[in-house]
């Protein structure tokens, strides 16, 4: 289903996409029309009060919403007289900012490249036509050529780097798997405080920043869920609505990550007007990735910042949980709602005789589940205890005197 975007509401994000990238904005225009000038986007008459406007204020630089093609923004450029930025570039950038880890690093220098090329291209045509006649080229247009074959090389390097990188965290994760940690990550639209519930969940220090895309490698740390079970919790990058598709193919390693998450805990900003359309944009590019049937919990957060009524409101919406990650409320029922929600594992209540003399089986289930009742039996203590049946199977066979006692007894 495609996401209806508001254009002042997307503007507005825009507004704040900008200063996340360090830009001060000094004014805004909106353009209300349906049909787009192929040479310019937006009409000529409106090109001429960018101008005017951009020409008071003394803006630097001009940032469109809307995605440009190659035509576009040399022909913006052009007739503004300054630079123009469109929103995937202004997106690539804070990327560029951001990325700390050298995978995510490559993986931005990739998207940002793969942008540039058929920019090039598109120079180049002009170039071409210019400087060279029938049969000759033009030095421009030599020049690149030259610029195009580097930028290819550099792309193919960077591809096998990112391979090599993947590799490896393939193996990482295959680790994780025989240490049977199951994980349980963090997604949702940037600025939904999903780091801040990352961090009050494990204890982390993760950065967090009300500027978009605060997150940009994720993070994975042990989380204790309510059963004493423990997972992997992972923070991950934000989403947000007309993601850069080259971001989104670059960014596929990190969200490998998610591939791999027996659970996702999808955060959303309660608080946030704009909340419905932002939960369907991530929704959206879930789907994308092919993480439609991926099992999911629906948190809302922030609920610290609504009025009594508007928690009202939100509380009809049984399929969700409300918490806050800033005052901790909620985060108890969470911490319960995804240990029943993880099914790949699933929780079990069950009746165990153990040697009593076996104090390392006795830690470990006190350890790994929750002990609901326990007492001595002759040599044996018998339990009843809530665990995972993963664990349940490690103790089983961890002793030859341990045994399961059948329910009907
Ligand atoms: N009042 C309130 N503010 C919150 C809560 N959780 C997060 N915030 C604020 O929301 C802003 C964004 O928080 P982050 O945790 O960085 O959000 P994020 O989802 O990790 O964002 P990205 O990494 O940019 O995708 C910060 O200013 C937080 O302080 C909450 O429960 N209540
Ligand atoms: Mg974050």
């Amino acid at each position: 289903m495609p996401v209806v975007v508001d254009p002042e509401e997307s503007l507005e994000e825009l507004r704040e996409l900008a200063s996340s990238a360090g830009a001060e904005v000094v004014g805004e225009v909106l353009q209300h029309s349906p049909e787009p000038d192929p040479a310019t986007l937006v009409g000529r008459g409106k090109v001429h009060e960018i101008r005017a406007a951009a020409r008071s204020r003394r803006a630097g630089l001009v940032i469109f919403d809307h995605d440009l093609t190659p035509t576009q923004l040399r022909n913006l450029e052009q007739s503004l007289g300054l630079k123009v930025l469109d929103r995937t570039q202004l997106i690539l950038d804070i990327f560029a900012r951001r990325a700390r880890s050298r995978e995510g690093q490559l993986q931005v220098e990739l998207a940002q490249l793969t942008y540039l090329l058929p920019r090039l291209g598109g120079r180049g045509i002009a170039l071409s036509r210019l400087g060279g006649g029938i049969g000759t080229r033009g030095p421009g247009e030599q020049q690149l050529e030259s610029d195009r074959r580097r930028v290819r090389t550099r792309l193919q390097r960077l591809s096998q780097a990112i391979e090599r990188v993947r590799a490896e965290r393939a193996l990482h994760r295959a680790h994780r798997r025989e240490r049977q940690y199951l994980t349980v990550a963090l997604v949702g639209y940037t600025n939904a405080g999903k780091s801040t519930l990352f961090n009050a969940l494990t204890a982390a220090r993760v950065a967090v920043s009300a500027r978009l895309f605060a997150t940009l490698d994720p993070t994975v740390r042990l989380l204790r869920l309510a059963s004493h079970r423990r997972v992997l919790a992972s923070d991950t990058v934000g989403f947000i609505r007309k993601l850069p598709p080259h971001l989104m193919a670059a960014f596929r390693a990190t969200l490998e990550e998610l591939e791999d998450a027996a659970l996702l805990l999808h955060v959303m900003d309660a608080s946030d007007p704009a909340r419905q359309q932002k939960e369907a944009a991530v929704e959206d590019l879930l789907q994308q990735m092919g993480l439609a049937a991926a099992p999911r919990l629906r948190v809302w957060n922030k609920i610290d910042l609504l009025t009594p009524e508007e928690r009202k409101q939100l509380s009809r919406d049984s399929s969700a949980l409300a918490v806050s990650a800033v005052t901790g409320e909620g985060l108890r029922e969470l911490l319960e709602r995804a240990d029943q929600a993880l099914t790949q594992d699933p929780l079990v209540e069950t009746e165990l005789q153990i040697p009593a003399g076996d104090g390392r089986l006795l830690a470990l289930l006190h350890r790994r589940g929750t002990v609901l009742s326990q007492h001595l039996e002759g040599t044996r203590i018998i339990l009843r205890a809530c665990l995972p049946r993963s664990v349940e199977a490690l103790i089983l066979s961890s002793s030859p005197l341990a045994a399961k006692i059948p329910a009907h007894r």
